[in-house]
């Protein structure tokens, strides 16, 4: 294996071992590292650090001179993402340029929320991304799907249930690439939240007849092993979904206690409190992703904080 290749290793070991991310500065030193010798894997996953604002508070202008970087020095993955955000599907080179062409401020702008309901809080995210975004995101999660898990409110760890037969995959700290920084960047300035307090997102897909079932997104803190993570990351507030396609029958969002059933066009979104305005526990926010009766649904979904976890802005 090259140096370039086991700095690389060696980074995204660190940054995704057990202790991360929270002690993410010795992965990005050996990515750092990699990159200075020429590494445009590295380059790549730096430039999605460095939006994220992983170990430093985001830095767009240098996120996007990294992107480009990497795309100079063979990346693939750092081509395609410029090719989509840069709006050119067909560029071959000028990769500096597709860069700056990349509108931030336009992803970054609080998008337009449609209110649907108060109690819970529902808002709609109408046209939240292309459908072009989309379907980048549902590529990154394709192959890596695994059986969606629960999160076990005795032991605070992951668990198989009978009430979730849908697959996910969570996306670790290495995998988030700055289209889905980007995506979440648009999340954080719908709920009006630092990047920071976004849990990592996962990729949710139910082929016919799989499902969520009924469940509340927020941590009860009188179960021991909630009660030990709202302690030291805060309170699940929202929950944001990006519904990545349509052409599936079934499969909405349904929120049974407001009698509300959430469906909607590829690159729509929704975002939802799960408590209320007195910032308690709110039980009208029991909802469900129901099975498809026809097709394949596929949605982005991310898991809102009340506080930013380390840095990220
Ligand atoms: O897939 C859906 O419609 C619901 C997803 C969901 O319930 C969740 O992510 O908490």
């Amino acid at each position: 294996m090259s140096e370039i290749d086991a700095l690389t290793l060696r980074g995204t070991q660190l940054l995704t071992g057990r202790d991360a991310p929270l002690a993410p500065s010795q992965g990005i030193a050996e990515l750092s590292r990699a990159s200075e010798l020429g590494g445009a894997d590295a380059t790549a996953i730096l430039a999605a650090l460095a939006g994220m604002g992983v170990d430093a508070p985001p830095n767009w202008p240098r996120a996007l001179e990294l992107l480009a970087l990497a795309a100079e020095r063979g990346s693939e993955g750092a081509r395609g993402q410029l090719r989509l955000l840069g709006g050119q599907p067909d560029a071959q080179d000028g990769w500096a340029r597709l860069a700056q062409g990349i509108d931030i401020a336009a992803w970054t702008a609080p998008p337009v929320r449609r209110p649907i309901c108060e109690a819970p809080r529902i808002r709609m995210l109408d046209g939240f991304v292309s459908p072009e975004v989309c379907a980048w995101l549902i590529g990154i999660g394709r192959a890596r799907l695994t059986q969606a898990q629960v999160y076990d409110a005795r032991t605070g760890g992951a668990a198989i249930d009978a009430a979730r037969t849908n697959s996910a995959f969570e996306l670790s700290i290495v995998d988030v690439d700055l289209v889905t920084v980007l995506a979440r960047a648009r999340i954080a300035a719908a709920a009006n939240v630092p990047l920071g307090a976004l849990e990592p997102p996962q990729l949710l897909h139910y082929a016919v007849g799989q499902t969520f079932g009924r469940h509340y997104d927020y941590l009860d803190v009188s179960q021991p092993g909630y009660a030990k993570d709202v302690a030291a990351h805060g309170q699940r507030v929202l929950t944001a979904l990006i519904y990545l396609n349509d052409g599936y029958e079934g499969g909405e969002t349904a929120f049974p206690r407001a009698g509300i059933e959430v469906r909607a066009r590829t690159g729509d979104g929704v975002m939802f409190a799960n408590v209320d305005r007195a910032n308690a526990v709110d039980p009208m926010s029991l909802h469900a992703g129901e099975p498809p009766t026809s097709g394949e649904k596929w949605v982005f979904s991310q898991w809102i904080r009340d506080r930013a976890q380390g840095s990220g802005g």
